[in-house]
């Protein structure tokens, strides 16, 4: 129901330009090139108007998903995701915020290695099984995979082989028999720095599954047959086939960044009435800077055009002529939030040791580069676009370096002048 035709008496006429038609995106708003790299197609997602807007609550990101489910009834099935995508985010952001209390037991090591052999610390389990749960009972979700398991997961098979055990054991988790969708996700980006009280985030792909996908409930890892195992390559897609990606930022204020591929929409979470609240309609990353966001500690390590590229930057020598600044959180989240409104560069180049740098194409990489051209912005890994590369494995590390289309291109320009 329509908070018009609930909290009539709350209605209020919004600023004159707030939501108006000129300040929403184009309905066919398309991602920006690469010399090399082809058109992705023109998203047909309609984007809602807010002619009436509740004086206290503005646009929730409920009211939002609503709107959009009933102008584009083909995305009406993702209504149920983001909702439990807001609440898990919620969710997390008080376990990350009361972490930091004498009386929590959640901060330190779990005393766990991942796959990738990194130590697990426990708010990545905590928060890796809050939002696996959240997305497992919208019914909606066929397949997944986060930084923190080691294989994809299928839910439908786990779903029936193993119905939950404790206070869920009475509950049966429906599997709807709807459209279905894979989702990808990092539960809790920039984990290493949270004891330090320093911004984390979660970050989240959605894609379309594949039906004809069907996977016997026992099989797990290397038991699975090679038809079932292409049944987890659901989750190994590029990201051009993403249908949504958002992320959470737990910040000063805690913020939720989505886009469905037409514009990207930021919201901040009003505590007082347990709502995202749409905070900016339509985030445009301005198209030059002053920043650039890199460990840049690992300069020496870089191949020749990253590193003279960054040195003009930092000299005031380059296409500009503008001394950029550094600033880097070393927490991705938190560095693309920053670069998304102020403008900027941000990135994890390959470097010697590393040539695939440090971030993770699927979970971190794809997901953050669709904003990222949603906003207007560019994001490479110096001769590819990201949002081309299918991911040949689940935990596949890519260079990635993203931000505002001029200096993002000076860059770009600088690895095709190396080729030749
Ligand atoms: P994580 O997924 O294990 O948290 O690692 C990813 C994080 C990013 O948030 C951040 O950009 C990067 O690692 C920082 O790495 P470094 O400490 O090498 O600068
Ligand atoms: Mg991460």
């Amino acid at each position: 129901m329509k908070i018009a035709a609930v909290l009539p008496l709350l209605l209020a006429a919004v600023p004159a330009n707030a939501f108006s038609p000129s300040h929403r995106p184009a309905f066919a708003r398309t991602s920006p090139l690469h010399a090399t790299v082809e058109s992705p197609p023109k998203s047909k997602m309609k984007v809602p108007v807010f002619d009436e807007v509740c004086g206290t609550t503005g646009v929730s990101l409920t009211r939002f998903m609503d709107e959009v489910a009933m102008l584009n009834p083909e995305l009406a099935e993702l209504n149920s995701l983001f909702g439990a995508i807001g609440t898990a985010c919620k969710a997390i952001s008080n376990t990350v915020k009361r972490s930091q209390l004498p009386s929590s037991e959640t901060l330190g090591y779990q005393g766990a290695v991942n796959i990738q052999g990194e130590d697990q610390k426990k708010l990545d389990l905590i928060t890796n099984d809050l939002l696996k749960r959240a997305l497992r009972f919208t019914g909606k979700l066929g397949v997944l995979a986060s930084e923190e398991e080691d294989v994809p997961v299928d839910l439908i098979a786990e779903a029936e082989a193993s119905p939950l055990s404790g206070s869920w054991a009475q509950s049966e988790i429906v599997v709807e028999q709807g459209e279905k969708f894979v989702a990808v996700f990092d539960p809790l980006d920039g984990s290493s720095n949270v004891d330090a009280g320093i911004p984390t985030g979660t970050i989240i792909g959605i894609y379309q599954y594949d039906e004809e996908c069907i996977l016997d409930e026992d099989c797990v890892g290397d038991e699975c047959t090679e038809q079932e195992a292409k049944c987890l390559d659901n989750t190994l897609q590029s990201g051009t086939n993403l249908v949504a990606a958002a992320y959470c930022l737990y910040s000063s204020s805690t913020f939720f960044t989505l886009t469905l591929g037409n514009g990207v929409y930021m919201f901040t979470l009003d505590e007082s009435i347990g709502e995202f609240v749409l905070s900016k309609p339509d985030v445009r990353i301005p198209e030059k800077s002053k920043i650039y966001s890199f460990n840049e500690a690992n300069i020496d390590m870089w191949d020749a055009p990253m590193r003279s590229t960054v040195e003009k930057w930092r000299t005031g020598t380059g296409v500009s002529g503008a001394r950029f600044s550094s600033r880097y959180i070393g927490s991705m989240v938190g560095d693309v939030h920053r670069t998304l409104l102020y403008g900027g560069v941000f990135g994890y180049p390959g470097d010697e040791k590393n040539p695939n740098g440090k971030l993770r194409l699927l979970y971190e990489g794809a997901p953050m580069s669709f904003i990222m051209e949603q906003a207007g912005g560019l994001s490479t890994t110096g001769t590819e676009r990201v949002m081309n590369i299918k991911p040949e494995v689940v935990h596949q590390r890519v260079p990635m370096i993203m931000g505002s289309k001029d200096d993002v291109q000076e860059l770009i320009n600088a690895y095709t002048a190396a080729k030749k």
